[in-house]
């Protein structure tokens, strides 16, 4: 395969090369023995929800002809997308019920490890719950907040409680759509529910339970894991740090975590520091212990406490490549199990440590909270007793890495652009009415071996900020950027258009903000809202001058990010289309009807510069509407670009 078609990262490129030369198979060389693709699976036309199956439906047919029990396609791949987003929504919520226990847990005295590091947020959530924030311990305000928390994924009446953040226009809309979430367990089963064979069987009804879901994930499950790390381990501030494999060091103790939860990963970070441990690697010969991570795990260590990142989703076996990991350390969520495979060609040991997710050929070490830093000092002993084991003419470090700023959130992000005595949203939405700013897009979600590593990302940022907008990031996106240099406060010169460019230099931020980890899309969520409550470019959301895009979509995750996005007003443009693509009613809907619906739509758009000059009209269109001034600078799009 060539390499412009593995990646745009030379880091990525050169890692492949050394596990290519060495003839150990990577996800690139698995998935081109996987082709031709099954265009039936592709296209969403394939269902194997019952027993009588698997049926597929002839997208050519001329006759609408339906699978043995009379599912027709727009059923079929509607059923496929709304478990796609039930996956997902359960992947994230899941997550936030396990830090709501720890939080619980460390407020009863039980996982001693554990504090609340931000009183303040703690307090503030506390109040946004209605909870009695007077002559109350902060250990009973933490219980009572994880404890309303957990009623938010089962409770049998109401609806979840964050929704309320999102502006009255948003809350309409849903209410009467039928969509407003009740409680993020029963919006998964329910999808599951739905899905069984001989129930809901209209595509409209199934995809507005799939928005339902979507939006308990977004305004429930990963709104509250970010909130609730944020009271654990610290709300963000921006922080250096570096970026690439070249983070990875020959004479020290590499240690990687991967997967999602910071959980274990902070432990790690305090038991890495210990002067016990240090002095146990330096006894192995090590100058000491290099702790990175890859996917989320790495966004969360790297936004709260400035740890490097190895890289991201398509990187995770090259770390391992390279033949200078000791350990790498997995919780859940994008874990390749083709992990063992190429752990096996080094001495690089692979720990699961989620009762959730085991991998064949991986040491299980079961997470223990109630005894997180031992379990974390454990970790990293069995890391250092491997050091003797590396075999120094297998390792091979690419070279590169990049400088980085990380760690802006909601409450922080804007507040930069105010400086210390403006701290509201007013300089931003000022910045956008004045025509400083085009506009504010939110571009996340993973890689996928179908497109050159990073080369979505990349292209549409890029292309975005020479247009004056400015550009928030999570998840495997920020990363991809990071690696290019553009989370660099210099990156403004180097890469934005004027008026974003002034903006950045007068505040000195980055022209693309990192704002975390996957969960932490709800972030950019809770900032449309701020942008809506300022005043003065939109009152609700899908008024707003924004859009979000997902280049490199892959996980099912992704898919409920992209539709609590949508049917919160936020326009998304998302590569490779979901399993959608043979159905018109389903994508009619979801590229138009939603649009009646909840005022934004998907746009499937696998060219990152044709889907950065489509955002870039949305945005234009989106001023216009608001009779908002010109842009300052104008730049005309260049359809060569
Ligand atoms: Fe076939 Fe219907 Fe069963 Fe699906 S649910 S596998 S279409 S019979
Ligand atoms: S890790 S879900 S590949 S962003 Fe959050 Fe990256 Fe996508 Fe996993």
């Amino acid at each position: 395969m060539a390499n412009s078609r593995i990646s745009v990262d030379p880091a990525t490129i050169k890692a492949h090369d050394h596990a290519r030369e060495r003839e150990i198979p990577t996800v690139w060389e698995r998935h081109e023995a996987m082709q031709p693709i099954c265009a039936f699976g592709d296209l969403g036309l394939c269902c194997t929800i019952c027993y009588m199956g698997p049926c597929r439906i002839d997208p050519f047919s001329k006759e609408d002809v339906g699978g043995a029990c009379g599912a027709k396609k727009d059923t079929i791949s509607a059923r496929n997308f709304t478990r796609a987003t039930a996956a997902g929504a359960a992947a994230h919520s899941d997550h936030g019920r396990g830090v709501c226990q720890v939080l619980l847990d460390a407020a009863r005295g039980e996982a001693k490890d554990y504090q609340i590091s931000d009183i303040e947020k703690l307090k503030t959530l506390a109040a946004e719950l209605e909870i009695e924030t007077e002559n109350v311990s902060y250990a009973d305000l933490a219980a009572q907040v994880a404890r309303r928390f957990f009623d938010n994924f089962g409770q049998s009446e109401g609806y979840i409680d964050l929704i309320k953040r999102a502006p009255e226009g948003q809350q309409q809309r849903w209410k009467k759509a039928g969509v407003y979430p009740r409680a993020i367990d029963r919006e998964v089963v329910e999808c599951l529910h739905r899905t069984h064979i001989g129930v809901d069987a209209d595509h409209r009804s199934l995809i507005l339970q799939a928005v339902r879901c979507a939006l308990a994930d977004g305004w429930g499950g990963s709104m509250i894991a970010t909130d609730v790390q944020d009271v654990l381990f610290g709300s963000p501030k921006p922080v250096r740090a570096k970026v690439n494999l070249g983070v990875l060091k020959q004479d020290q103790i590499n240690v990687v975590v991967h997967g999602h939860e910071p959980l274990l990963s902070e432990m790690i970070v305090v038991a890495s520091r210990d002067k016990e441990i240090l002095d146990y690697a330096k006894s192995k010969g090590a100058v000491g212990i290099t702790l990175s991570g890859i996917c989320c795990t790495a966004n969360e260590i790297l936004m709260r406490q400035g740890y490097p990142v190895a890289g991201n989703f398509l990187q995770q076996e090259l770390a391992i490549s390279t033949g200078a990991v000791e350990t790498m350390i997995v919780d859940v969520q994008c874990i390749m199990p083709g992990l063992t495979e190429v752990a096996g060609h080094f001495h690089t040991q692979v720990i699961t440590t989620s009762e959730k997710a085991r991998i064949p050929g991986a040491k299980h070490l079961q997470f223990e909270e109630h005894r997180a830093l031992d379990f974390a000092k454990t970790i990293l002993k069995s890391a250092i007793d491997n050091f003797p084991n590396r075999d120094a003419g297998k390792v091979d470090i690419p070279q590169e890495m990049m400088d980085l700023v990380a760690g802006f959130t909601a409450e922080n992000t804007f507040h930069h652009l105010g400086g210390t005595f403006r701290s509201s949203y007013r300089p931003l939405n000022d910045g956008i009415m004045s025509g400083r700013l085009r506009g504010v897009v939110g571009v996340v979600g993973c890689n996928n071996v179908r497109i050159p590593h990073d080369s979505g990302h990349i292209a549409l940022v890029e292309e975005l900020l020479k247009h004056d907008v400015l550009v928030i990031q999570t998840g495997c996106s920020a990363l991809a950027c990071a690696k290019a240099g553009w989370l660099r406060p210099e990156a403004a010169k180097e890469k934005a258009g004027q008026g974003l460019r002034e903006i950045c230099e007068t505040v000195g931020i980055p022209p693309v903000l990192h704002m975390g980890s996957c969960v932490d899309n709800s972030r950019i969520l809770v900032a449309c809202a701020e942008m809506v409550k300022e005043g003065g470019v939109g009152v609700d959301i899908s008024q707003l001058p924004v859009a979000a895009a997902a280049p490199e979509a892959m996980s099912e995750k992704a898919v409920s990010i992209g539709l609590y996005a949508v049917a919160s007003g936020i326009t998304t443009f998302y590569s490779p289309a979901p399993r959608i693509l043979g159905t018109p009613a389903v994508l009619d809907y979801l590229t138009k009807g939603m649009e009646k619906d909840f005022g934004a739509c998907w746009v499937f758009e696998d060219d990152p510069i044709k889907a950065a000059h489509g955002i870039i009209e949305h945005l234009d269109r989106k001023r216009e509407a608001l009779k908002l001034d010109p842009m300052m600078y104008p730049v005309k799009i260049s359809r060569s670009a």
